[in-house]
């Protein structure tokens, strides 16, 4: 027992510099999350984990350096927190998301949020500064005293450590303190998460702030700045010329007879939550799951061979591609890895054309990354879950459709006009929870659908009854008469509902479950009935700018959807990014099960009578460079804004 005290107190005699700084560092973090309300409580075993890994990673090495490297050491490594600790906790009370390392990149842009920073600047940042004023009056304190330099470490660095047994050691119990530290965040991870691959890729992609709940702000900023120095995907001068080549190719596009028929009009776009088209007018246990939507599906245009081909981005892939006309990618997320880049999307077109433009959804606003892509399409405001009471939790993300809706009327309302606003529905997002009160529909016991396609039908019914009202209430607001509509799924469900209710509505039985609904609303006019030439989320751009009679730039990969022939349906395999199916009004093709064109299937349409795989040569060449030329532009920055 003495032993064991006297060797901690020697532990302790040798180490308490780098530990008392560990301690601090991981006291920061705790206050930023803290007062920060980023998930405070629940995650604090694996940040305070994490964090003490990283403090002891970051401090534990002045143990080896040399005597005079001691306090630069400390001061400049106590830099790298007070940097990150600050400047996120300014960006997170401005923006309500986290500050990417990519932003480093556009560092001279950030002077424009300088003087509304200022304004946010108070008392909490000495906290972040704790470590580099302790470093440094450490450094002075020293440096004033015999007695404290002579306690201090000697050693000649690098060199004579490797030769010293005790820095060997002292390096032995960083390594092991660090791997156990992030090692407990692994493992807890690993028992919550079917796949730990989705920890550390996918759970850094959607949700930074579980990110920072678990880990800190400090580990997601170095890991994504690693990630980024590590990212491989550059382009080259070929890749530069190939996008030349393919614009100079790409025919000018044509004014038809409805171009600018709605000019002036607000735009008004409703992205709904796992909205998939096998509910749309169909019945379950006698009754209609969706009788608002049916009901305004003959009101407007309806596109019933709609698709949504989004990648590992979901919801932020639909917005992605409904407002850019590019398409997805099949391997990262433009919303996350690309958002500070530039684009000529909808809002920021519409923006330039006199139009306020506006998103409106209940979540916060580092989910998806929004709050750092959200400027650089063009809204210029964006209304989040701080925005909006919540009466009652209603589903998975609490504020319920009904009450999203009934709260964005008087917003829209108080819009500048014309205005374009983006609604992003959440309540029937996966696991389809919906108080009890409110499952209006009758499911009987002995159903053969899954709980989860019950509670699906239930939340998609629930929102189809808020779309309705949210209708009426824009008609007696006044702003249904000038305005366009978009109704869509943002994508499919993910839960076989269209299986369960024998709904075969695609040509490739596996595109069914990416068939999402459109419907135009645009009332005095003749945008009306059905539709069942293939579209897609990348032809909503095109389909607005001539509407409302606004040259698209030439960044813009769909096709009017309303009047146009030409429009094309593309999805991509999402390990390889290749073209996996091809649908025109005239032709279907599909590469092979082993995403081969030559093992494919092309078809002749309507009709399906197969084809020679010749006949779909041309416009699968066509689709393969367009896929490859948006994904260079994405990827390579060169898109130049409106
Ligand atoms: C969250 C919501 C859901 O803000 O948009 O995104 P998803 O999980 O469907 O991609
Ligand atoms: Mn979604």
């Amino acid at each position: 027992m003495l032993k064991i005290a006297r060797a901690l107190r020697h532990v302790l005699k040798v180490c308490w510099l780098p530990l008392v700084f560990a301690i601090i560092f991981v006291v920061q973090n705790f206050l930023f999350n803290y007062w920060l309300k980023i998930e405070p409580g629940e995650f604090a075993g694996r940040r305070v984990a994490a964090t003490a890994a990283l403090g002891v990673l970051l401090y534990g090495p002045v143990l080896l350096v040399g005597k005079r490297l001691k306090y630069p050491y400390l001061v400049g490594v106590s830099l790298v927190p007070t940097a990150i600790l600050s400047v996120e906790y300014l960006y997170y009370s401005y923006s309500g998301g986290f500050l990417q390392a990519s932003a480093l990149l556009y560092a001279g842009e950030g002077v424009a949020i300088i003087p509304t920073a200022k304004t946010l600047v108070n008392w909490r940042l000495a906290f972040f500064a704790a470590g580099l004023l302790a470093a440094i009056g450490s450094w002075i304190a020293a440096a004033c005293s015999a007695r404290f330099a002579a306690n201090a470490l000697h050693s000649d660095g690098w060199i004579a450590a490797a030769v010293n047994r005790r820095k060997f050691a002292v390096a032995g119990a960083v390594a092991s303190l660090v791997l156990s530290g992030y090692g407990y965040l692994f493992l807890v991870e690993r028992n919550d998460q079917e796949n730990i691959a989705n920890v550390f890729r996918h759970g850094q992609l959607y949700n930074a702030g579980g990110v920072v709940g678990k880990s800190g702000i400090v580990n997601f900023f170095l890991s994504d700045a690693l990630a980024l120095a590590l990212h491989a995907d550059k382009v080259n001068a070929a890749d530069e010329n190939f996008v030349q080549n393919f614009k100079a190719q790409q025919p000018p596009v044509v004014s038809d007879t409805d171009v600018g028929s709605l000019k002036w009009r607000n735009v008004i776009m409703i992205q709904v939550e796992s909205l998939e088209n096998a509910v749309i007018n169909q019945k379950y246990n006698g009754q209609e799951i969706t009788p608002n939507l049916n009901k305004l599906a003959k009101t407007g245009m309806y596109f019933s061979n709609y698709y949504s081909p989004v990648g590992p981005g979901t919801t932020a892939d639909a917005e992605f591609m409904t407002l850019n006309s590019l398409f997805s990618l099949p391997n990262t997320v433009a919303f996350v890895q690309y958002a500070y880049d530039n684009y000529t999307a909808l809002p920021a077109l519409l923006k330039k054309n006199g139009y306020s433009t506006y998103s409106l959804h209940g979540d916060v606003p580092s989910f998806w990354n929004r709050a750092n892509i959200y400027p650089q399409l063009g809204y210029e405001k964006w209304f989040s879950r701080a925005d909006y009471t919540i009466p009652r939790d209603i589903g998975v993300y609490d504020l319920g459709d009904k009450d999203f809706f009934e709260q964005s009327l008087p917003k829209l309302e108080a819009m500048p006009k014309p205005f374009m606003a983006t609604l992003i529905t959440l309540t029937s997002h996966t696991p389809f929870e919906l108080p009890a009160d409110l499952q209006t529909l009758t499911i009987p016991d002995d159903s053969d659908l899954t709980w989860q396609q019950k509670g699906y039908l239930q939340t998609v019914h629930y929102t189809d009854q808020a779309i309705g009202e949210f209708i009426d209430q824009l008609k007696t607001a006044g702003l249904y008469d000038n305005s366009v509509v978009f109704i869509y799924g943002d994508h499919g469900s993910f839960t076989g509902i269209a299986d369960a209710l024998g709904v075969k509505n695609s040509v490739f039985p596996d595109l069914q479950t990416s068939q999402v609904p459109m419907i135009i609303l645009a009332p005095h006019s003749k945008i009306k009935g059905k539709k069942t030439i293939p579209a897609s989320h990348l032809d909503v751009y095109p389909t607005v700018a001539d509407l409302l009679g606004i040259k698209p730039p030439q960044e813009v990969f769909g096709h009017d959807m309303v009047d146009g022939t030409d429009v094309v349906a593309v999805s991509r395999n999402l390990v390889s990014g290749t073209v996996n199916s091809v649908l025109t009004a005239k032709l279907a093709f599909h590469a092979g099960a082993d995403g081969e064109f030559d093992d494919g299937t092309c078809l002749a349409m309507p009709g399906e009578k197969p084809l020679d795989m010749n006949a779909c040569q041309s416009i699968y060449d066509a689709e393969t460079n367009a896929v490859k030329a948006s994904d260079i532009m994405v990827k390579g920055n060169l898109i130049s804004p409106p």
